[in-house]
């Protein structure tokens, strides 16, 4: 399925009156604010979120998977898949690849599908977290940190052979997640399991083209319940700064401790120029993959405050942007639509805090002022904004309702069938 500038338009024809009116209304008081629409609009038409290959199908829990129908099968699939929801919000042009569950056969058709849709190809993910068919020895007991050298060669390997595919596509990045670590004390020797992953890490990283950034991520616990041996920011920024230039910490907004402050990880970051790579997703209690914005909307808008004004006072890179997202009760496709309205909105309500007001609060020690500041973006809609940038940019006013109304979900399941699954967690 393609979704066509007719189909639309022929979806926002009923919307545009009432949505005129509220972003009308909108923009007078932002522009009485002393805002410059047109640059607002410009900025939330230019950040593109990437969908990665595994998010396409529903996800599972350990105890069970509900698929609900229509799954994309193939590579090419997905790819169409992201063709519908970047044909309906313009907001995700690339897709990120996760290597073995989407390894391309035919490169041509795979780049051809891709360019049909306007798809480009972001960070290439590898995996030593399952053992692969026909693998000779297994990531059991860890990979790149694993004891034995045969294993970790393995995993070198692996992660060599992603970066060629990576290139194949245009792709610029590799996320290395690493999952080793231990569910019990003395299981294995911290320090060496740490020696091993940076010895390891270094060799790949000697792979990377010039071009190329390596993305660390890190993750307190699971699938190991004791240790991770890439645990937190700090160690991952001790990581990408022994390997070089090209390396740089990804942060993973499900990949920390209950109430952690990941607004002050991202400043501390990118004070040092080492953010490389955000993954959005939302969360109650752990790794919930929950869509973005449906628990803590205030703690996504307090980090879009810190990219922004990073983006501005430092000279830390553009990092990549993905979602990591399951999704294993919504559709998937409603749930990314969600996700990244989630995420442009926290983007725009950043994009109005009183940067200049509030460095004056915070030189005269204003603190109520500042959080005025900060709560009176907040808390206005920018919903109409989001909606006029993606309008301008030929997308729809109301992608989920579009998405329901163009009955896309139902036409999925009539071209691939109720039983095709995607492959993925
Ligand atoms: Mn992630």
């Amino acid at each position: 399925m393609k979704i066509t500038a007719d189909q639309i338009q022929s979806t926002n024809k009923p919307r545009e009156v009432s949505h005129a009116r509220e972003f009308n209304f909108l923009a007078e008081t932002l522009e009485k604010k002393g805002l410059n629409l047109e640059q607002l609009i410009q900025k939330l038409q230019d950040f593109q979120i990437a969908i990665p290959s595994w998010a396409l199908g529903t996800g599972g829990t350990r105890f069970g998977r509900f698929s609900g129908g229509g799954e994309p099968a193939t590579l090419i699939q997905k790819i169409q898949d992201i063709g519908i929801l970047h044909a309906l919000n313009r907001s995700s042009d690339c897709v990120s690849l996760h290597i073995p569950w989407d390894i391309p056969q035919d490169y041509d058709a795979i780049l051809q599908a891709a360019a049909e849709v306007e798809i480009g190809f972001d960070a290439v993910n590898s995996n030593t977290f399952q053992d692969q068919a026909g693998q000779s020895l297994s990531y059991k007991f860890g990979s790149l940190a694993n004891q034995d050298q045969n294993i970790r060669e393995i995993a070198i390997e692996h992660n060599k052979e992603v970066i060629r595919i990576g290139e194949k596509l245009g792709s610029k990045a590799l996320t290395v997640w690493l999952a080793d670590g231990s569910s019990f004390p003395g299981q294995h020797s911290f320090r060496k399991a740490l020696q091993n992953t940076h010895e390891c890490l270094q060799e790949i990283y000697q792979d990377l083209p010039i071009d190329w950034k390596m993305l660390i991520e890190y993750k307190p616990y699971e699938p190991y319940f004791y240790s991770t041996v890439i645990q937190d920011w700090g160690t991952s920024f001790l990581l990408a700064n022994k390997l070089g230039d090209k390396a740089y910490t990804l942060v993973d907004l499900g990949h920390h401790l209950p109430n952690t402050n990941i607004e002050q990880i991202v400043a501390n970051l990118m004070t040092e120029g080492k953010l490389g790579g955000f993954h959005f997703n939302d969360s109650k209690y752990g790794d919930d993959d929950l869509t973005v914005g449906s628990i803590k909307p205030y703690q996504l808008f307090l980090i879009f405050n810190e990219l922004v004004a990073g983006f501005e006072e430092t000279s830390n890179p553009a990092p990549a942007w993905m979602i990591d997202a399951s999704h294993n009760l919504k559709d998937p496709l409603e749930d990314l639509l969600q996700s990244v309205e989630a995420i442009k909105l926290a983007y725009a309500q950043a994009l109005i805090v009183d940067q200049n007001s509030l460095h004056a609060a915070q030189a005269s020690h204003d603190v109520s002022m500042a959080q005025e500041i900060l709560q009176e973006a907040f808390r206005t809609d920018l919903r109409p904004l989001v909606r006029e940038s993606i309008r301008q940019s030929g997308g729809t006013i109301s992608p989920i309702q579009a998405y329901r109304d163009l009955k896309v979900r139902e036409t999925l399941i009539k071209e691939r069938g109720l039983d095709s699954k995607a492959s993925g967690l």
